[in-house]
């Protein structure tokens, strides 16, 4: 028999989440509060996602195996992917959980698999998923099988990561945990590791803590380079050859929907214990703001114009949620600087911030004029970049917050460039080192 799937949230994971599943044939009813998002679908139509995922999704929905309602139905398995992003005091926002919590267990049987995917504080799913249960009179240990079986997608690459990677997959109970795994198994390649659910929350807030507390130790190593004369990029290159070592990316910030939120979930939990990961957190946010203190210090003034080159928060991808890009503009702003932004592939940045991003994606009108230039973006667009590439007269500094720009190039035009990283290079360095 076709087992009948229900996936609530059509974001980022849960569209792509639902036509995956329903491409491996089972009879999937996508659910979103949006109404437009959901008529779209209606009409057979993707209107959001990567390029890879909107055929999938189209393909799905013409052949009758992925739907769209705004509201649930009676299903064999539920999916729950709604956000979890945390409040402007860093606590973990788990209304929209509890909402999709309430608003699925209406349509929730006993015998049915309920899972929660998003990123969510340990406990979360034997509170927020278990307590709308009993809310319904059903018991979550007898009556069903709930679950918490994070997502660890990568966007710009998210078909590949929902079909191919391991997962983690948390059962309230053994029993929910084996179901997990098998309904994971049977349309992803990677293999499920049943845990309990807590273990499978904690280990999502792992991982992506890992990684935040790893990159804010490479740029600690940044700034000691800054400070010694050293380039911080040849000694990770040769410190890596150790076989135990990987030290990450230096950069200008830790941006997106993940890395920058997940950690405050273990802050806010384990304040006495984390000292560290909230460091990590604090250091990583500080990098735009030290960027820009490096071009004032070598003569960035109030009333200038800058070009920032980069809204996205990763390369090559268009998706700008909370890019380090973002504070920048709040500095600059702070400090009467104006500023244009440029990048070739975000056409729209929905920020926090009250300062327009002033997008362009026309790199010679965004630096003309400009004193000051920031990469901000490990775009390939601007792998290289040369300073033929701006089209006209050279800023007097460039801030590449990437390592990305060929920096012998503009220093012999006269630009000083500052790296994160590296000591700040200007044409008087060069003239200095010629021999007499
Ligand atoms: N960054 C650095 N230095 C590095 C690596 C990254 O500065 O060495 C920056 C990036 O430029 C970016 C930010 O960190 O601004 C976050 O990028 P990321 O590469 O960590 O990727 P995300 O946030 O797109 O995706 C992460 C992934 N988690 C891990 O790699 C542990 C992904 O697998 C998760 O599914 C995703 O978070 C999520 O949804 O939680």
């Amino acid at each position: 028999m076709v087992e009948k799937v229900v996936v609530v949230g059509l974001g980022y994971v849960g569209l792509p989440t639902a036509a995956l599943i329903a491409d491996k044939r089972y009879d999937v009813l996508g659910v979103d509060v949006n109404t437009r998002l959901v008529e779209m679908l209606q009409v057979g139509k993707c209107p959001l996602g990567e390029a890879e995922i909107i055929p999938v999704v189209e393909r799905a929905l013409h052949s009758g195996q992925l739907r769209a309602a705004t509201v649930a139905e009676p299903a064999d398995i539920f999916i729950i992917c709604v956000p979890t992003p945390i409040t402007t005091d860093k606590r973990a926002d788990l209304s929209m959980v509890s909402k999709a919590a309430k608003a699925t267990m209406q349509h929730v049987r006993p015998g049915n698999m309920v899972i929660l995917e998003s990123t969510s504080p340990i406990g979360t799913t034997g509170d927020i998923i278990a307590g709308a249960a009993r809310e319904m009179g059903l018991d979550p240990v007898i009556d069903l099988d709930i679950c918490y079986c994070p997502e660890r997608v990568f966007p710009g690459n998210t078909v590949n990561e929902i079909l191919k990677n391991d997962r983690v997959v948390g059962g309230l109970t053994p029993r929910a945990a084996m179901r997990a795994k098998a309904f994971y198994e049977s349309f992803c390649a990677g293999k499920a590791f049943p845990v309990t659910a807590a273990e499978a929350e904690f280990s999502k807030l792992m991982e992506n803590t890992y990684r935040d507390v790893n990159i804010a130790l490479a740029n600690v190593f940044a700034h000691i380079a800054e400070r010694s004369g050293i380039d911080v990029a040849k000694v990770i290159e040769v410190a890596n050859r150790h076989p135990r070592v990987n030290v990450h990316t230096p950069g200008p910030g830790v941006g997106g929907h993940c890395i920058p939120v997940d950690p405050w979930f273990l802050v806010e939990s384990y304040p006495e214990d984390t000292g560290l990961i909230h460091q990590a957190r604090l250091i990583n946010d500080a990098q735009p703001d030290r960027l820009l203190e490096a071009a004032r210090a070598a003569g960035l003034e109030a009333g200038e114009k800058v070009a920032i080159l980069g809204a996205a928060y990763r390369g090559n991808i268009d998706d700008a949620r909370d890019t380090p890009t973002e504070k920048l503009i709040d500095a600059l702003a702070d400090a009467g600087i104006e500023w244009v932004t440029h990048d070739p592939h975000v056409t729209h940045m929905h920020v926090h911030s009250e300062h327009p991003a002033n997008l362009t994606n026309d790199l010679v009108s965004a630096v003309r004029g400009a004193a000051a230039v920031f990469v901000m973006t490990d775009h390939d667009a601007y792998k290289g970049l040369k300073p033929m590439s701006f089209g006209g007269p050279m800023p007097r500094l460039v801030i590449d917050g990437r390592r990305l720009i060929d920096a012998d190039a503009f220093v012999a035009l006269g630009v000083t460039v500052i790296r994160v990283g590296a000591p700040v290079v200007s044409a008087s360095d060069i003239v200095l080192k010629i021999p007499a």
